[in-house]
């Protein structure tokens, strides 16, 4: 057995350069999910009849607001925060320099992108929600902001696989660095992935919306857009689970329970996260039977790395909590340093998270699918996944590299902790409004309060969908509150805590299977393998497609 290691390359830092232009990027993140959160609590009041989207300035209608709330969370939020994280972390645990000029390229491409994105949404040519369905069709602009802002991961993945090209003609035969392995394997991951999205937006949608062609295909492009759009969710919650896996133990004092596990976990997403996207068509007709019970089949597939996920998450949780003195089945718990907002923030989205994997699981059982599908379901199933387990775990990351990137201290340490707390509770109490709702038939996307049909058992859940919203909006604005705070009035330190490396309990080995999963290269292969066998057969069957639809705007 290898000694147990803390994979910290020692008398390596951040340049100040380095900082700056990642500071900007959390900065812009979190900046759109400000905008979200606003337009967020207007979404939720909807569903207990309160209509304050009205007073928003500019605002035409509820889908106005819905999209406003998808693209800037989803996707302006995600992006942003992710390209700047994950370059932190890789450069870091590389012990290396990144390419400076291209983060700010980055930086410009993602800001061009949300400002082109922004324009067409605000002016109301382009209140087609986040997953902008053809035939209805949108602003050229809107296009061209979402391809930016993809670009704009692929320009990290570039700069993120060079910099561990270097880094492999350095050491020669040495393992990679366990958290830049799970960082570049998240965007490995992702660039596969976003293929689809790019081709449906840049080769269809883009030319369609400058009027170069007249009509388009819709179930080709919502196809090519759920390729691209469940693995999306994936690229959303890596970027937490590199924080759960090798940041989060050393926080609560534990331990990383494997290190080769780990990367199998990751390696199981970079197969299992594309082939699966048929699970949001079950309802498309169009699509064989077959390979729909085959993308069902793989979706049960891609939960497994996140149930090993729950075993090592609390493998270290409880290490840390019998350390600090806890004992009994369940008492270590309570042990846990509940006064670091580091800590608290991303347990609390870790315990959400069984609730959004369980609803998941309930969405990819085909036949119960077809209860919830198009309900206020969905959205519940999805604010505990993306709306909290993701975006609790990045106040938890802020709560920490805020001060890293700014050299100052964290203000409001105890609000930060009561603003986990308040957010949580929110979204438990909105996600059970949604649910319940949902199983009563109430739909999502719709305005509830102006719709000419309701439904007894949708008062006290769109009552709670209200309550619980506002209350995430009460906690996500304290979190505001204490990020502000920090960067204008922290106090100065010069050496800040440094980015937390974890405890592994055992080295990688240096020989054997375990060699195989650094090797990136056939996996990769082994993912496109997977690829053509569940899309294959569709695309060989209807390409190349039935582009017979004009284009409508309602709006
Ligand atoms: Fe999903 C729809 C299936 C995960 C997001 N999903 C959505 C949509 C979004 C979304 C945004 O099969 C709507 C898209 C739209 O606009 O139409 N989803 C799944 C499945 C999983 C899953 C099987 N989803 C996610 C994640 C998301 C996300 C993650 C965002 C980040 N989802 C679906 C399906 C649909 C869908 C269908 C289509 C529905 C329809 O009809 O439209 C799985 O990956 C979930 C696996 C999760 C687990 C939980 C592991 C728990 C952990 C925490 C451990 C910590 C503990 C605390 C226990 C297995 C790792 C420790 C401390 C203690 C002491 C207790
Ligand atoms: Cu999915």
């Amino acid at each position: 057995m290898n000694a147990p290691v803390v994979a910290s390359p020692e008398g390596y830092d951040l340049s100040e350069g380095h900082r700056r232009v990642i500071r900007w990027m959390i900065y812009l993140g979190f900046g759109a999910l400000a905008i979200g959160i606003l337009n967020g609590l207007g979404q939720a009041l909807n569903y207990a009849n309160v209509d304050i989207l009205q007073y928003f300035p500019g605002m035409r209608d509820y889908y106005q607001g819905l999209t406003v709330h998808g693209v800037v969370n989803a996707i302006v939020f995600t992006f942003a925060f992710t390209n700047g994280f994950l370059a932190l972390t890789t450069s870091r645990a590389l012990a290396r320099p990144l390419n400076l000029t291209a983060l700010w390229v980055v930086f410009g491409m993602m800001v061009t992108g949300f400002l082109l994105a922004a324009y067409a949404i605000a002016s109301g040519q382009a209140t087609v929600l986040f997953t902008f369905y053809a035939p209805l069709q949108a602003h050229w602009a809107y296009y061209l902001g979402l391809a930016l802002l993809v670009v704009s991961t692929w320009v990290t993945a570039g700069i993120l696989f060079f910099a561990l090209r270097g880094w492999r003609k350095e050491n020669p035969g040495k393992r990679i660095p366990l958290m830049a392995y799970i960082s570049i394997a998240t965007y490995g991951m992702w660039v596969l992935a976003s293929l689809g999205i790019a081709v449906s937006v840049v080769a269809i949608l883009l030319p369609w919306s400058l009027g170069m062609t007249d009509t388009t295909d819709p179930l080709l492009t919502r196809t090519l857009f759920w390729f691209s759009g469940h693995p999306i969710v994936y690229f959303w919650l890596l970027p937490a689970y590199v924080s759960w896996y090798v940041m989060v133990p050393k926080h609560a004092g534990g331990k990383l329970f494997s290190d080769p596990l780990t990367r199998v976990v990751f390696i199981l997403f970079l197969l299992l996260s594309i082939p699966t996207g048929f699970h949001h068509q079950y309802t498309d007709p169009g699509i064989g039977t077959g390979m729909k019970a085959l993308h069902a089949t793989l979706t049960f597939g891609v939960f497994f790395p996140s149930l090993v996920t729950a075993f090592s998450v609390m493998y270290a949780l409880e290490i840390g909590g019998r350390r600090r003195g806890g004992g009994g089945l369940v008492n270590w718990f309570t042990k846990l340093d509940w006064k670091n907002p580091v800590l608290v923030a991303q347990i609390l989205a870790m315990l959400t998270f069984p609730l959004g994997g369980a609803t998941g699981l309930i969405n990819a059982s085909y036949n119960l699918n077809q209860a919830i599908h198009n309900t206020a379901w969905v959205p519940g199933h999805f604010h505990m996944t993306v709306g909290s387990a993701v975006t609790m775990t990045f106040f938890g990351i802020a709560y920490w590299m805020i001060p890293y990137l700014t050299r100052r201290e964290l203000v409001g340490k105890g609000l930060a902790v009561l603003q986990s707390w308040i957010y949580f509770i929110g979204v438990l109490i909105m996600a059970r409004g949604l649910i319940s709702g949902g199983l009563d038939g109430m739909p999502r996307r719709t305005l509830i309060m102006e719709a000419p049909y309701s439904k007894e058992g949708w008062e006290l859940a769109g009552l709670l969908t209200g309550l619980g919203g506002t209350l995430m909006f009460i906690g996500g604005g304290l979190f505001f509150a204490v990020l502000v705070g920090t960067v204008l009035f922290g106090k100065k330190v010069d050496e800040p805590e440094d980015v937390p490396f974890t405890v592994t309990h055992d080295a990688p080995s240096e020989k054997g299977w375990e060699l195989n999963l650094d090797r990136f290269r056939y996996w990769i292969i082994a993912a496109i393998v997977l690829i053509l066998i569940a899309y294959g057969p569709f695309l060989v069957q209807y390409l190349p497609g039935a582009f017979t639809s004009p284009p409508y705007r309602f709006f």
